[in-house]
């Protein structure tokens, strides 16, 4: 167990500090942050991440899509790595904490236990993944996607974002995609352990002050094209028309109801949706929507999913709709490391916090992750469960539980060489 944790105060200053400046890091006028893969804003703020790990005393890289890590070199460089960290990226309109918490106060709590401790006896690291939410081209995970091989940067970068630029174009322009930078596959990791706010608002409503992840659900994205006729608005029999408008519309709410007859943890979402020619006085010739499933259990995403498919399909075919289902992202549901998530639930004894074991609705690096090393997660309260919004809002005390517990954990994996 850590003998000493960081000051309260002195914490709660450096991380609000950092996550303030790291917000400034977004484009678009949209209010709230956005900070899109390989955009200005992106390049920009892993710059700017990379030089406050330096300024902190690690060792920095880059590898070849981005993602940045800070390394603390340990005394035994056979024991393998100990990682910790997040995503940099941010949906459309973001608040200031998806992500970038995770990647601060793992370097606030790396840099606290190089300043009274000094080196590990097992590496210690901290990551800036380039890529998580699936915000500019249709593939999520593309960070952590490349270090646990469930992409190569090499094969997979043809997807292109809405303006038709090719991810790997986008990639090349920052300066990466080139092979003279370090290799993305990690095979050396011990552990990784990822600090993220919850979300949701089952820890508020609890009141708890953190959640121990066992479990984080599956996903399955689609992108589905209805294509109907567009045509006059005035002069078009109500009897006459395949219109597409219509046609997404009776899909969102049978499956908002069919979601809603299976129950919680199952959630399904049409979050985009585009009509075209998207004119008033016109019918919608054709609409492009997309479909977000999850689930904590396989078995019960897999059939929700089919019976979602073979209902929008039922839709489309009895009104004279073509349509087009392209799934574009299926991760299946993972649990944490026992061993992990119980000494989690240690810590958090020992140092008197509240907690509760729990699912983790969103998706994370860690899942990706915890095929490759025994992985843990851990939750601080998000305010009125708000996320993926600019009101997204953590008490600045919970950001410094989350750190005093990140911390302790580090401590254990890589200074007193914790069997996991
Ligand atoms: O969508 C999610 O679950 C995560 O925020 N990427
Ligand atoms: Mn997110
Ligand atoms: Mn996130």
């Amino acid at each position: 167990m850590i003998s000493n944790l960081p000051e309260t105060n002195e914490m709660i200053g450096e991380l609000t500090r950092l996550l303030d400046e790291l917000a400034a890091f977004s484009d678009g006028a949209e209010p709230g942050v956005t900070r899109l893969l390989y955009t200005p804003a992106w390049s920009k703020a892993q710059r700017f991440l990379a030089d406050k790990m330096a300024e902190a005393g690690l060792e920095t890289r880059f590898d070849a899509v981005g993602n940045l890590y800070g390394r603390l070199p340990g005394t035994n460089p056979d024991a393998g790595v100990v990682l910790t960290g997040s995503h940099i990226d941010t949906v459309r309109s973001a608040g200031k904490y998806d992500g970038a918490y995770g990647i601060v106060a793992g370097l606030a709590a790396v840099a606290f236990l190089k300043k009274m401790h000094g080196s590990p006896r097992r590496t210690l690291e901290v990551v800036s993944f380039c890529e998580e939410e699936g915000s500019r081209f249709p593939l999520a995970y593309w960070g952590s996607g490349n270090a646990t091989g469930v992409y190569d940067w090499r094969k997979d970068g043809d997807r292109a974002d809405e303006e038709g630029v090719p991810l790997r174009e986008a990639m090349q322009d920052c300066g990466f995609g080139r092979d003279d930078l370090a290799e993305c596959r990690r095979t050396d990791l011990a552990a990784f352990v990822e600090l993220h706010i919850e979300q949701g608002m089952v820890l508020e409503r609890m009141e708890k002050r953190i959640g121990v992840v066992e479990t984080i659900v599956g996903q399955r994205r689609y992108a589905i094209t209805l294509e109907g006729a567009a045509n006059h608005a005035g002069t078009t029999p109500m009897t006459m028309r395949q219109d597409a408008a219509a046609g997404a519309a009776e899909c969102i709410v049978r499956l908002e109801a069919l979601a809603s007859q299976w129950g919680e943890p199952l959630v399904a979402t049409v979050g985009k949706i585009e009509a075209q020619p998207n004119t008033p006085n016109v019918i919608a010739g054709t609409v492009d929507f997309s479909l977000d499933i999850r689930h904590a259990d396989e078995w019960r995403l897999n059939a929700f999913s089919e019976l979602a498919l073979s209902e929008i399909e039922r839709i489309a075919v009895r009104r004279r709709l073509k349509h087009r289902i392209t799934p574009w992202l299926s991760t299946k549901p993972v649990p944490m490391n026992p061993s992990l998530t119980r000494a989690t639930e240690r810590i958090c004894q020992q140092l008197i916090l509240p907690y509760r074991r729990m699912v983790s609705g969103a998706g994370h690096d860690a899942q990706l992750l915890a095929a490759v090393c025994p992985t843990a997660m851990i939750f601080v309260p998000s305010k009125a469960g708000i996320s993926h919004s600019p009101h997204e809002f953590t008490e600045p005390r919970m950001l410094a539980d989350g750190v005093s517990v990140l911390a302790s954990m580090l401590y254990e994996l890589a200074y007193e060489e914790q069997r996991i």
